[in-house]
Order: C-alpha cells, then sequence, then structure tokens
C-alpha cells in the first residue's frame, strides 16, 4: 500500500504540472517509459519507443524530441490519475508486461533466467528481498550468547554489520582504520574514483539519488558507507584502529579465539567468536615490487594506497610505475600539474570510453530520481544490465577462432577494433604511442579500465611512456633495461595488491591445526562458492577466492549475494543449536573443478596475460568466471547438505 507520505508527496508534485513537465525534460527516456508502463499500464507505449532505445546506456536512447514531449504528458497524466484517485502505486512487477518492458528499457534481450534477480534487485516494495529472515522464532538465551566477528568495516563490513543487526545476531566489527570505508579510506590518491556506474555500485537496499557523478569520486563513496554505517548505527558496535592478528579454532569450546591489537599503544587482547566473517577484501594490502635499489631513492616514494599528501607533486619530476585501475586515474590528475610524468609501464590495459564518465548529475536529475515513482528503480536496472552478463559471451573462447592471441572469438575481435580505433584517435598522429599503449592480448584478458584521457594524457609534452623495463632504482631515479637513468623527484607505486595471499598478513589457524595459507600454498586461495574453506569451522569469507568480478557488474552485488549465504548459514546454527558447519571436501573440491573449467574456457586464463586474477601457476585465483545471475543463483540458497554440523558440547 502507498503510505500517507507517497499520496502527500504524489499530490505535491503533480500540483504544478508545468514545473513537473519541466523536470521531467531532464529524465532518461527508458527509465521514465517503464515508469509510464509500469503505472499506466498501457504497453502500446513500448511499441512507439522500444525502436529508438538502441541499448542500455542513456546514450543509446535516439528517441526524437517530439515523441519525449509526448511521453512527458503522459507520465505526468498517469501521476495525476494516481494522485487525484488515491489508488496505491503498484509494487509488484508487471509478469505479463515484463519481457517486452525490459526489451524497451534496455534495448536487449533479458531472458527469464534474470527475472528473479531483477525482481531482487530492483525491489519495488522496498522490503530488501535479500533479507533472511527467522524461519522460527530463535531461542533468545543462545540468540544472545552468540557472538559474530566481522574483520574489516568496507563496503562488506558495514553490509554484514546491517544484516547481523536486523537479525538482531550480536556481533563486533573490528576496523584497522579509524574509520568505516575501507578501500575507500585508504585510497585518497588523485584522481580517485569508481569505474562501475554508482547508481548501481551501492547496496541494493539503500539507492542514493543524491549522487553528484554517474562514476562518484571516492570521497563520495567514502560517505554514502559512512552515511550507512550511521543509518543503521553501527559505530558503538565496531572497534576503530584495532587489528586482528591471529584467529585460531579452540576445537574443544568451538570457538573463535581472536588476537586483536589495539594501534593506539600497541597492546593486544583476546576475543572469542561463535563465528567470524572476513571483510577485509582482497584489495587491501599495497604490494610494493621487489625492485633492486627502491630503498635507497632519494626523494618521497609511496604507495597509491598510501598516498602521502604532504608531498607537494606539482612542479616535480614524477615517476610513476603501474598502469591498473590505480595508475591510470593518477596519471591524468596529476599530469597538468607537475613538471614531467614518467610512467612505466611493464605491459598496457585496455580502456574504454565511457560518455558519463566525466559528467555530473544535475540536480535537475536528482530531483527526478528522488520524486518520480519507481524511477531510481528502473534507472537503476538500466545500469545493472548494461554492466553486467552482456558482455561474457565475449570472453569465452572460440576454439575454432585464428587469432587466439590477440582475440577469442568474433564478438571479442570486434572488442578489440573498437578499443584500437579509440586509442588510434586519441593518439593517433604517434604511430609508436599507439604500438606502446595497444595490448598484445585480447580485450578484457586484465581488468577492463575507463579511459579518464589516458591516451590523451600520454601525448602531452610532459609524459613519457617508457616501455623499457626496469632495471633498478637509484637515489636519483629510475634505471631501465637499456642503461637508461629516468631522473624522478618521486615515485608513485602503482603496482596493485597483494591478491594472491589472501588474508595476509592475518594468521587463520583452523581445525586441524594448519593455517589458511599454509593450505593455500601461500598463492592458490580456494573457497567453496569463494565464501567457506574445508577445516576452518564457521568461517565466512567476503569478496574471497574467486569472487571478483572481471567482466562487468558490481562488487556490492557479489557482497550482498555472500552476505545473503552467510546469514542463511549463520541462521541454520542458530536455529538448530549447533554450534558449528564446515563445508565438507566434496561440495568444496566439486566447486574448484567447475571453477577451472570454466576458466579454461575465459580469457582470464589466456597464456598471453599476466595478471592479479591470476597466480604463478597460471590458476585464476582471484576473477569469477561465474556470470552474475549463475552466482546469484548458486549462493542465493544455503544448502546445508554441503555442510557438516557439530553439535553443542554438552559438560559432562
Ligand atoms: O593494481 P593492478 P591497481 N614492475 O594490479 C604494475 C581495483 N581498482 O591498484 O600489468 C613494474 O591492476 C603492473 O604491471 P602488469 C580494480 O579491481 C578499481 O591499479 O602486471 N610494474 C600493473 O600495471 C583493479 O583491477 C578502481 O604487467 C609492476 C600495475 O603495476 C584493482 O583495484 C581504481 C610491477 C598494478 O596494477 C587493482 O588496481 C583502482 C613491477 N615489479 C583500483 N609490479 C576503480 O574502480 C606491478 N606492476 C576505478
Amino acid at each position: 500500500m502507498m503510505s500517507t507520505i507517497d499520496q502527500q508527496n504524489l499530490k505535491a508534485i503533480v500540483s504544478d504540472r508545468a514545473a513537473l513537465i519541466e523536470h521531467l525534460k531532464y529524465a532518461d527516456t527508458a527509465p521514465l517509459l517503464m515508469v509510464l508502463v509500469h503505472l499506466g499500464g498501457d504497453p502500446a507505449w513500448l511499441d512507439r519507443i522500444a525502436p529508438h532505445i538502441k541499448g542500455p546506456w542513456s546514450f543509446h536512447d535516439e528517441t526524437p524530441d517530439a515523441l519525449r514531449a509526448e511521453l512527458r504528458e503522459a507520465v505526468a497524466d498517469v501521476l495525476a490519475d494516481y494522485a487525484a484517485t488515491g489508488r496505491p502505486l503498484p509494487t509488484e512487477l508487471p509478469m505479463d508486461l515484463l519481457p517486452r518492458m525490459l526489451r524497451a528499457c534496455t534495448g536487449q534481450e533479458v531472458p527469464p533466467e534474470y527475472y528473479p534477480m531483477v525482481g531482487e534487485e530492483m525491489d519495488l516494495a522496498g522490503t530488501d528481498p535479500k533479507t533472511v529472515h527467522w524461519r522460527a522464532t530463535p531461542d533468545p538465551t543462545r540468540l544472545a550468547a552468540f557472538q559474530v566477528l566481522v574483520v574489516g568495516a568496507g563496503f562488506s563490513g558495514v553490509g554484514m554489520g546491517i544484516k547481523l543487526k536486523e537479525a538482531g545476531i550480536p556481533f563486533v566489527i573490528i576496523e584497522k582504520n579509524e574509520d568505516v570505508g575501507g578501500t575507500w579510506y585508504e585510497n585518497t590518491y588523485p584522481g580517485i574514483g569508481v569505474d562501475t556506474a554508482n547508481h548501481f555500485y551501492s547496496y541494493s537496499f539503500d539507492n542514493n539519488n543524491d549522487w553528484d557523478h554517474f562514476f562518484a569520486h571516492g570521497d563520495e563513496i567514502e560517505a554514502y558507507i559512512q552515511r550507512n554505517a550511521e543509518r543503521h548505527a553501527l559505530r558503538d558496535q565496531i572497534r576503530f584502529s584495532e587489528e586482528v592478528l591471529t584467529l585460531r579454532w579452540d576445537e574443544p569450546s568451538l570457538l573463535w579465539h581472536a588476537e586483536i591489537r589495539r594501534k593506539k599503544d600497541d597492546s593486544t587482547y583476546t576475543m572469542t567468536a561463535n563465528a567470524v566473517v572476513s571483510a577485509v577484501g582482497m584489495l587491501n594490502r599495497p604490494k610494493v615490487p621487489p625492485l633492486k635499489g627502491l630503498e635507497s631513492f632519494a626523494g618521497p616514494k609511496f604507495h597509491t594506497a598510501r598516498w602521502d599528501h604532504s608531498v607537494d607533486y606539482k612542479g616535480k619530476r614524477v615517476g610513476m610505475i603501474g598502469t591498473g585501475a590505480s595508475g591510470m586515474q593518477v596519471g591524468p590528475a596529476i599530469q597538468p600539474f607537475v613538471k614531467n610524468l614518467t610512467i612505466f609501464q611493464r605491459s598496457p590495459h585496455w580502456a574504454m570510453l565511457n560518455p558519463l564518465y566525466f559528467e555530473n548529475v544535475s540536480d535537475a536529475k536528482k530531483w527526478v530520481l528522488n520524486h518520480i515513482p519507481f524511477y531510481t528503480k528502473w534507472f537503476r536496472f538500466q545500469l545493472f544490465w548494461s554492466s553486467s552478463d552482456t558482455f561474457h559471451h565475449n570472453l569465452r573462447v572460440d576454439p575454432n577462432w585464428p587469432d587466439q592471441a590477440h582475440s577469442l572469438n568474433a564478438a571479442n575481435a570486434e572488442v578489440r577494433k573498437a578499443l584500437e580505433a579509440h586509442i588510434a584517435s586519441e593518439v593517433g598522429h604517434d604511430p609508436e604511442l599507439i604500438r606502446k599503449a595497444t595490448p598484445d592480448y585480447p580485450p578484457y584478458g586484465k581488468r577492463m579500465l575507463r579511459d579518464n584521457h589516458w591516451y590523451r594524457m600520454l601525448t602531452r609534452d610532459n609524459v613519457d611512456l617508457v616501455t623499457e623495463q626496469i632495471d633498478h632504482v637509484e637515489p636519483e631515479g629510475v634505471v631501465t633495461s637499456d642503461g637508461t637513468l629516468h631522473p624522478c623527484d618521486m615515485l608513485v607505486l602503482a603496482t596493485g595488491f597483494e591478491t594472491r595471499r589472501m588474508l595476509w598478513p592475518m594468521q587463520v589457524e583452523g581445525r586441524g591445526g594448519a593455517t589458511i595459507l599454509e593450505r593455500w600454498g601461500d598463492e592458490d586461495p580456494r573457497a567453496h562458492l569463494g565464501i567457506t574453506v574445508p577445516e576452518f569451522p564457521n568461517f565466512f569469507l567476503i569478496y574471497g577466492p574467486n569472487t571478483n568480478l572481471a567482466h562487468g557488474g558490481s562488487a556490492v552485488f557479489h557482497s550482498e549475494c555472500q552476505v545473503r549465504y552467510i546469514m542463511q548459514g549463520l541462521r541454520e546454527l542458530i536455529e538448530t543449536g549447533q554450534a558449528a558447519l564446515e563445508v565438507m571436501p566434496e561440495p568444496f573440491w566439486d566447486y574448484q573443478e567447475r571453477v577451472d573449467a570454466a576458466h579454461r574456457q575465459l580469457v582470464w586464463s589466456h597464456p598471453g596475460v599476466t595478471s592479479w586474477y591470476k597466480n604463478g601457476a597460471g590458476r585464476v585465483h582471484a576473477a569469477s568466471p561465474w556470470r552474475l545471475v549463475d552466482y546469484r543463483n548458486m549462493t542465493a540458497v544455503f544448502d546445508p547438505a554441503e555442510y557438516e554440523f557439530t553439535a553443542v558440547k554438552v559438560p559432562a
């Protein structure tokens, strides 16, 4: 039922029709069309407008102005009708019209297998369908005595805390930083931002209509996570500036024992927990390259994730090592201000242009997102679809494809052609630069980046792209293998993170006494669904092995899948009164085989690619091989049959 506030809101919106029509000029056609058909129920509008929507992004919209004007009038009519009659707004998706609506909204076919996921993501009723509800009222004594330890208060840890709190499960979050935000707290380098459209890169239960950018800057995302921590009153349960050093499963008590260091005085204390959720992420521990002589460098040097803002880069000769997502954002942000930027590139990345990358969200657009019923939901769906599974088929190897070194299949080759054309259009006058900036390997082999004027920046007079490999570092600069000294006043290490040693430096000791890094062999992390590990009872990972989304999607989406799964596991324990659950070896290994088999067909295993998705043996340990819909379906229901349960020990 529509609430009184909604009804008042609607009445206010329609009370000034001219103003409403004016505001609607700033609405995108596809989501506005969805609002109209959903609320008005007239499918004829789909036939009229669908042919003009050529794809899922707003810039694919070719609807003529006159038709858009008609659409606005029709939306105003429908809203006025709801306001006048007081009819409740329908909070169900119209299933009979849905296939046609989704096709019109995205300009693409949305197969029925996506409908449950679409319904969940859109959550028209605002009931958060991913919430795990108790099946039976839990024993209050058992519930009160249960304790979950969450490690990390980034996007995932805060999301986990919100769901634990809603369920009434006691928990503590240990956070090594002074505030929440995780990677968005730590990474403050110039140019920091997200390259997933952030109306989608956000919690599904908290659509933010007030993002200032379509691709938000770092501080905006940090503020969003902090707002969620406050809105859900999590701060009291977060212990800031404390770091989990060790976690040890104690078999006699069936509890985790955590040794925790207080950063303020280096003292340590121990706490116990029934279950532990690691929300430390994969991209948290900076990787400092073992370059000969690095320590001898005379000027300031720091990793992108530890940007030293006391160092003024203006007018300096800056050396930057690394051209991944971080380096690609730093370069164009500092280039106009530095004397010289020398970029040391080991291998180039592919980068795609998105016209919305540089755009602000206007106040008028924010008004539409905030006021037109369900517009924000359809807008989010459109972004969700545009950056989700649509590319996955491009990443599968066609065994009959002749040019395996450079592309995988016909569609992948088309993408390559478009990316090459883009590079040429940006640096066209310089064939040598094109050669240096163009990867040999197929598109998507490494993370696909957004071109934030990177290529244009490479053409600037004060930029050198050095592809000769680094030999060593001297006090005055970096020496490449051809013997050239590249003088630098400061060095930026855009060299990525310790993704192979997941969870490092935390020591996690499981049931058999072995640590998780011993089990994983230092660079081969594995977990069932990326979440649970045999011999590590009641231990859950968010953003664990093989869960990094490399084809598209949003890390928050995956994190919410994992939180739902973990909440179901905890529910199983608490409701049944069992003390521990542990994934059995058979489903664990079966899953590993499925992951590896899937990866053998996909771009991330390509022999011509080195990336942080792959370990030294060539096994892809970080990237997920699955489409979003596959992973959502695998994790939507926790299957107790895959787990061994241990009963609570009754004292003799
Ligand atoms: O790290 P990276 P990152 N000598 O590992 C090079 C997320 N993220 O921090 O490619 C010389 O991708 C290395 O070379 P190569 C996102 O998921 C997102 O940039 O291995 N060079 C590479 O160029 C991303 O994928 C956003 O040949 C060395 C670079 O350093 C992930 O974080 C923004 C070297 C490392 O690139 C990691 O990105 C930022 C050595 N010894 C990050 N060692 C957005 O959403 C490494 N390199 C926008």
